[in-house]
């Protein structure tokens, strides 16, 4: 199940729906010309088209089809295993000068790293089919939502891109005839697959995006980090809006009160979990719905921020979800679900470590190996992921179409940290609020090629993802908070704090609605708190811990402020603030003296 490249035939209705845009159609030529496929299929996302590349799919072995029974509609693909997750050291923001693209990327010139790709394009596509895929990001009627086109030479990509975005012909309409209208070129062509040919390229002066050598998820859906986080950030800071790493979720409360918030977190630190929350009986009656799990466009209007959800799937780290810590997620993966490299059970069940119940006797690793209970390789890979729609999800926002968006009342930020940072603390305002995302940090995970367990800085989360300089993007932070009225209030929130026994203080997933509940009573304001040198943090009462297994012991140390540790914290700040080279906005450097004069006081 290595290369899902070999050309396929459609019978006549299917992979012939040309959109009428000129500046399209010569746009396909020209790379048809350059990759010389084998024939180009015009996708419209319609269900017959999906029906027959699915069968296709599984005649070439790019999936294997699941237990209808078990998991309905489901299928499993398993990538090359030297490719399994983003390659940050691949990737490339290619502005005309190494400035633009800023300290924390890759940067190549436009015009070389074009001719390199150009060569590599060459005849990429022989014996292949070429997929045009038109999508839209965001509710189609959202002032917000993008058009872009991918070309691809893999099924799987356009199998993905058909749970991810809205596909098809309602983004051709959307484009229209108008030749000059605003939409995102992708290339991708999984060449031979190779991690010596491999390099995720954008150019956001064109709109444009290449991606080569890799068939995984975030390399390769140019919806998601490249158009939708990379391409986005720089399009939101030229057109005045906010494209960011982050859930929205909507709250509740018994008497119908509602709040929506968005969080960023960095990759696999629990963004999902977070999205589709179940409160603990404590909290009958309150309700938590998803507008979505990875990435939000936000935009001011009346002062307020709005934020849209521009995905329309999930495509969610595997191992770990359970009934236990995402009911929500295991119901939306029960059924029409794309695996990408989990386990295969005997009875054509899939299988991943953290999965309710015991671990089978026997199965097909991600690889296509043996694996027993006994083996020393794990059977799902720690970056393994499902694809479903956002449809699937029994927790689904009501108002995930709403092309306005919905209004923000908080952000929250947070990390994997072990130590130094509390559970929750609140921002004094918004430039603080911005300081607290500028220098969040967060012990690095499987979703990227690299070693996990190390802190690293990734300022908003978006580290990764930033598509232009970090310090013109903390400036458009500084300036979107000078045109809100209404802004929403900022909080920074740390999940896996460790005690002394190294074990996690906190117990999470469902329980974080406790801390859910003092964000939105400080936005009511009615939660108590008490002043602190890095921010508001909540009072020995203000936080409702009823009911919930936990002493004053734990909830001090989830709360406490090391002074100690906090000097070194405060150290850390400067040192990655001195190492982006003098980009960081003077306002950003003020909070820092603030915080540490704050300490002394
Ligand atoms: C993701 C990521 O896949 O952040 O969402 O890597
Ligand atoms: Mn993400």
């Amino acid at each position: 199940m290595k290369n899902d490249a070999p050309a396929i035939f459609p019978p006549a209705g299917i992979g012939d729906s040309k959109p009428a845009n000129q500046a399209v159609l010569d746009w396909v030529h020209e790379i048809a010309t350059l990759t010389e496929p084998e024939n180009i299929f015009w996708c419209d996302g319609s269900e017959q088209e999906n029906n027959f590349l699915i069968n296709e799919s599984l005649q070439q072995n790019v999936l294997i089809k699941l237990n209808e029974k078990k998991v309905p509609h489901s299928y499993l693909h398993r990538s090359n295993p030297n490719d399994v997750a983003r390659v940050e050291q691949f990737t490339f923001v290619c502005t005309p000068t190494k400035q633009e693209a800023g300290p924390t990327n890759n940067w190549s010139e436009p015009g070389e790293t074009y001719t390199k790709l150009r060569a590599l394009l060459k005849g990429a596509m022989r014996g292949r089919t070429m997929f045009v895929v038109p999508y839209i990001m965001g509710p189609p009627d959202s002032p917000l939502a993008k058009v872009g086109f991918e070309i691809t030479d893999s099924k799987y990509v356009v199998l993905n891109m058909r749970i991810m975005t809205r596909m098809g012909d309602v983004a051709v309409k959307r484009l229209g005839n108008n030749p000059n209208a605003e939409w995102n070129r992708g290339v991708h062509s999984l060449l031979d697959i190779n991690p010596e040919r491999r390099f995720i390229c954008h150019f956001p002066q064109d709109n444009a995006i290449i991606s080569v050598g890799s068939g995984y998820g975030g390399n390769v859906l140019l919806s998601k980090k490249c158009l939708a986080l990379r391409i986005g950030s720089y399009l939101a800071r030229k057109q005045g809006w906010m494209a960011e790493h982050m859930l929205i979720l909507g709250i509740e409360s018994p008497e119908g009160k509602k709040h929506y918030v968005a969080a960023a977190f960095p990759s696999a630190c629990g963004k999902t979990n977070f999205a589709m929350l179940i409160p603990p009986k404590h909290f009958a009656g309150w309700k938590v719905t998803t507008v979505g799990d990875d990435i939000a466009w936000m935009q001011n209007r009346d002062g307020r921020l709005y934020a849209v959800n521009p995905e329309n799937g999930y495509f969610g780290v595997v191992p770990g979800t359970s009934y236990k810590s995402n009911p929500n997620a295991m119901r939306s993966i029960a059924h029409d679900t794309l695996y990408t490299n989990v386990a295969l059970t005997d009875d054509g069940d899939v299988w991943w470590e953290g999965k309710d119940g015991e671990p089978p006797a026997h199965a097909i690793d991600w690889r296509g190996n043996d694996w027993t209970p006994d083996s020393k390789e794990k059977a799902a890979h720690p970056n393994s992921r499902f694809t479903t729609p956002m449809r699937n999800n029994p927790a689904l926002d009501p108002d995930v179409e709403k092309g306005e968006g919905v209004p923000i009342s908080a952000i929250i930020f947070g990390g994997r940290r072990s130590d130094t940072v509390p559970l929750i603390y609140q921002a004094f305002d918004w430039k603080h609020g911005v300081y607290l995302g500028a220098t969040m940090a967060s012990e690095t995970t499987a979703a990227a090629a690299g070693a996990v367990g190390q802190v690293r800085r990734d300022p908003m989360a978006m580290l990764p993802f930033c598509g232009y300089n970090i310090g013109d993007y903390f400036q458009h932070w500084l300036d979107m908070g000078k045109r809100l009225t209404h802004p929403p209030l900022i909080f920074n929130v740390n999940w896996f704090r460790k005690g002394e026994d190294g074990k996690f203080l906190w117990q999470g997933f469902g329980e974080n609605m406790r801390v859910l509940k003092w964000i939105i009573d400080r936005c009511e304001e009615t939660g108590g708190a008490l002043k602190s040198p890095i921010g508001w943090l909540p009072g020995p009462h203000d936080l409702d811990l009823a009911e919930l297994d936990i002493d004053h012991k734990r909830v001090a140390e989830l709360l406490c402020i090391d002074h100690e540790e906090w000097q070194k914290e405060i150290a850390g700040h400067k040192q990655f603030f001195d190492s982006l080279g003098g980009v960081v906005p003077e306002e950003l450097l003020e909070q820092r003296n603030q915080l540490a004069a704050r300490f002394k006081e």
